[in-house]
């Protein structure tokens, strides 16, 4: 499953957005600390196809995707040396697949700022370098065994011990984005996107959009408010709809970051369907047929034969499977076949 790790200040709005996402009672206060304890929840990657399948298929049992958020309190500068929280949410960050970082955009004198004012562009720079220092020690630590390891004569210790000192000497020289290595899940080397929360009267001020993700380019950006996401998070889809509307905006937080995670990380999702289920699977692009089998069960990838596949939107437009098949639009794919998002896929494969 994917893992998004929320990064940022205290005091941004990650738990509230959190919340919002995943409504699953985090504590959303105005005090630097409130997240002790990192929050994971797990929500369902919002999917308009599945609903139109299930019609289809005549079943009501509808399995999204998912994907995992994991809150963690907020930096404050110093964090990597184990003052405030310390190393020990940092390393919660470690296992995610991809970093979701918050900033501060909006303006409320209620609500303190970690420094002083609203600043995103030194605030970015403040975390990055408390994501540096963290990785950096992580770096020290492995250099000292690699170092050990290397006195045999090792020749992939050798390698490993130069390969840690190029990536220290860059982190150290203001790099924020290095290569990754092999056991150490560096969070430098994770990829990352920027999800700026702004005023509500700003939300869609594209001058403003504009000067944020310049400053981000060429990572990606999301817009959201928390407020909103949060007032949303009880709302049913045509209510949401109407509300998201009434804003100028067209999607709301969580499409966008699912949507935003995705293209970030290459992934991209197919559909099975049936009388028995509907649901969509996550691959990377450029999987074949047996990979995306594989995600669905290890066996299936092993004993892949063949796949009946056609394409979402000839589905829903025809309106059934043997209509599809009439139309001589069901492909029969082998092996090598290279998975296009919205494929229904049926596996074929020995056990
Ligand atoms: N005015 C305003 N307040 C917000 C917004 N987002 C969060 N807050 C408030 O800011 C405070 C800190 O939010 P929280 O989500 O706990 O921040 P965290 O420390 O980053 O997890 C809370 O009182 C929130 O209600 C926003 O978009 N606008
Ligand atoms: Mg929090």
């Amino acid at each position: 499953m994917l893992k998004i790790g929320i990064v940022g200040l205290a005091n941004v709005g990650k738990s509230t957005l959190f919340n919002a996402l995943t409504n699953a009672g985090a504590l959303a206060a105005n005090y630097p600390f409130a997240t002790i304890e990192p929050n994971t929840g797990i929500v369902p990657v919002p999917d308009d196809r599945l609903a139109i399948l299930g019609e289809i298929y005549e079943t009501a049992k509808i399995v999204p995707a998912t994907v995992e958020f994991v809150d963690i309190a907020g930096l404050i500068a110093g964090a990597s040396q184990g003052e405030g929280l310390g190393n020990k949410f940092l390393a919660n960050i470690r296992s995610c697949k991809i970093i979701c970082h918050v900033v501060r955009v909006f303006h409320d004198s209620n609500i303190s700022h970690i420094v002083d004012k609203v600043n995103p562009k030194r605030d970015i720079e403040m975390v990055e370098t408390e994501l540096a220092l963290a990785d950096i020690e992580v770096l020290s630590r492995a250099l000292e065994k690699a170092r050990r390891d290397s006195k045999s004569g090792d020749k992939a210790a050798i390698s490993r011990v130069s390969q840690i000192e190029v990536t220290m000497e860059e982190l150290k020289s203001g790099k924020t984005h290095v290569a990754e290595i092999a056991g150490l899940d560096l969070l430098c080397a994770k990829p990352v996107f920027f999800m700026f929360n702004l005023d509500e009267s700003e939300l869609v001020d594209q001058n403003l959009r504009d000067e944020l993700g310049s400053i981000v380019a060429p990572s990606k950006c999301v817009f959201v408010n928390a407020k909103l996401e949060s007032e949303m998070a009880d709302m049913s889809g045509d209510e949401k709809a109407e509300f998201l509307h009434s804003y100028g905006i067209a999607e709301d937080g969580l499409a966008q970051l699912v949507r935003v995670a995705y293209e970030s990380l290459g992934l991209q999702s197919f559909l099975t369907a049936g009388k028995k289920e509907v649901r969509a699977w996550t691959v990377e692009h450029g999987a074949t047929a047996p990979q995306a089998a594989g995600v669905i069960h290890t066996d299936f990838e092993k004993g892949f034969i063949a796949a009946s596949i056609c394409k979402y939107s000839d589905l829903a437009r025809l309106r059934s499977e043997k209509a599809v098949r009439e139309a001589g639009l069901m492909r029969t794919e082998g092996k090598d076949y290279v998975m296009q998002e919205g494929d229904v896929v049926e596996f074929r494969f020995n056990v």
